[in-house]
């Protein structure tokens, strides 16, 4: 061996290292990496509404994954279609060259959706769709002569993915804090949630509305003219399920609409009938000029996400000569066919089973099982809309995240997985969830809370 270092470098072959075994080879994200390996919660199966452990546990599902398994797991259906279309064509580019299954699912998903949001953009995951709206807002306003609208206005508690747009326009703060500055021009919202006037809320609270107002605040110190759109979670989802308060997000459609500023809702989570109905822009009745999509779009199959825009967006971008590329923006696997051939079957799954209205239906039971757990020890707040609810424990005094991690951790030894923020427990389980299946979940989490407290 030479004592030169660059020399011994190249006498060492890559393998030389590996140790297959080695859990720090995997950085894992979001996560407690030095915790989580001490004691590795190794997943290796799924079926329906279940998760088997590497120990051979059936562990009930109650987040679909990450809210994005809407039609339970590896649903044949989708598995034989992804099958066959690895084999009669594995990729196709997007750019210049089209795929006739991804026009057909463009179709599909926009006759899903309110309004004339009919036009849709391919990428490949939420945060690739939330930074595809703010770069389309941007585009938008300048083809239009306002080259000027470039501020963006997010919301305290929203996320947004973890693109450097998205990560801008989120307003969780422990996802900004190591990232430095960010995007200049973007200002935020206050959050809507307030313990002391909406703790326990059955659905969208009654008190809140008012805070829209915050986004005339802004204009007036932003001046309107300089502001390209906003962008919320029509029920922020990873903060812990925060449905808007009533009348809230259509008084924010009508101060956007009287400046001039696009009002982009983030779907990610709520799209695909986790709140009973395609969209929450259908559950509100109101169409916003934009919306992002992903999670559920592919059942989480394969990873796939989209934007649909207004058909005024996209007319005011289609300028210039024909041969000219209108927007200089897109992805590799843009329309990936594996993911369109998910997508294609995932639409049947939730038209033919009726998956929507089944998460309507099932939300009664669903709000009714979660709040019986009000009054149990250190549950601050329940909240709850479709079939997304979130449980608020009150923090050990000086252990952030420690009560809501030992629940987690509890429930997944008795069965259940769920998902954790901190001390903020959340649910989301996939639409084909049985009623017997909902108590399992809150008997479980109810003794669970118990125990650790
Ligand atoms: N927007 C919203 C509203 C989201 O919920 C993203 C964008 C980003 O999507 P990607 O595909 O880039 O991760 C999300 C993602 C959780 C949790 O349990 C939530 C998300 C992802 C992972 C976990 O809170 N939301």
């Amino acid at each position: 061996m030479q004592s030169n270092g660059v020399e011994t470098m190249s006498t060492v072959t890559p393998l030389a290292h590996a140790d297959t075994n080695d859990l720090d080879a995997f950085f894992m994200p979001f996560t407690a990496n030095r915790q989580f390996k001490k004691a590795p919660r190794m997943l290796v199966g799924a079926e329906d509404m279940h998760y088997i452990t590497i120990d051979g546990r059936r562990v009930l599902d109650a987040a679909a994954g990450m809210w994005c398994v809407n039609a339970g797991h590896c649903r044949e259906q989708i598995v034989q279609a992804v099958q066959r279309q690895a084999a009669t064509m594995d990729y196709s580019p997007a750019f210049q060259m089209g795929n006739p299954a991804a026009f057909e699912l463009a179709s599909r998903i926009a006759a899903l959706a309110p309004g004339d949001l009919d036009s849709l953009f391919y990428a490949n995951s939420g945060s690739e769709a939330v930074d595809t709206t703010l770069k389309i807002a941007l585009a938008y306003h300048r083809a239009r002569g306002q080259a000027e609208r470039t501020r963006f206005i997010g919301r305290e508690r929203g996320y947004h993915g973890v693109g450097f747009g998205g990560t801008s326009v989120g307003g969780m703060k422990n996802n900004r804090k190591a990232f430095g500055s960010l995007l200049a021009g973007v200002d935020h919202l206050r959050h809507t949630h307030d313990p002391k006037e909406m703790a326990f809320s059955r659905g969208q609270p009654e008190w809140g509305v008012h805070l829209a107002e915050d986004l005339v605040r802004l204009c007036e110190l932003h001046d309107p003219s300089t502001i390209a759109a906003v962008i919320v979670e029509p029920v922020a989802g990873s903060t812990g399920v925060l449905p808007p308060p009533k009348g809230y997000l259509e008084r924010l459609r009508e101060i956007c609409d009287q400046h001039g500023i696009l009002l982009i809702f983030d779907e990610v989570i709520t799209g695909f009938g986790r709140l009973g109905t395609s969209f929450a822009a259908e559950k509100f009745g109101i169409v916003p000029d934009m919306m992002t999509m992903a999670k559920g779009m592919t059942n989480a199959m394969v990873p796939a996400s989209a934007v649909l825009i207004r058909r005024g967006i996209y007319d005011a971008l289609m300028q210039g000569p024909e041969w000219a590329i209108e927007l200089a923006h897109g992805y590799t696997y843009s329309a990936h066919p594996l993911a369109i051939a998910a997508g294609l079957a995932t639409l049947d799954i939730y038209r033919d089973e009726g998956l929507f209205e089944r998460a309507a239906a099932l939300s009664p039971k669903f709000e009714d099982a979660i709040h019986s757990l009000k009054g149990l020890p250190h549950v601050t707040d329940i909240r709850n809309l479709g079939l997304m609810a979130a449980i608020d424990l009150e923090p050990r005094p000086g252990q952030p995240s420690a009560r809501g991690y030992e629940v987690f951790l509890e429930c997944y030894q008795q069965g259940v997985y769920l998902r954790y923020t901190a001390d903020t427990l959340a649910f989301s389980p996939p639409l084909i969830v049985e009623e017997s299946q909902i108590d399992q979940i809150f008997d479980t989490v109810g003794k669970a809370i118990r125990a650790v407290a």
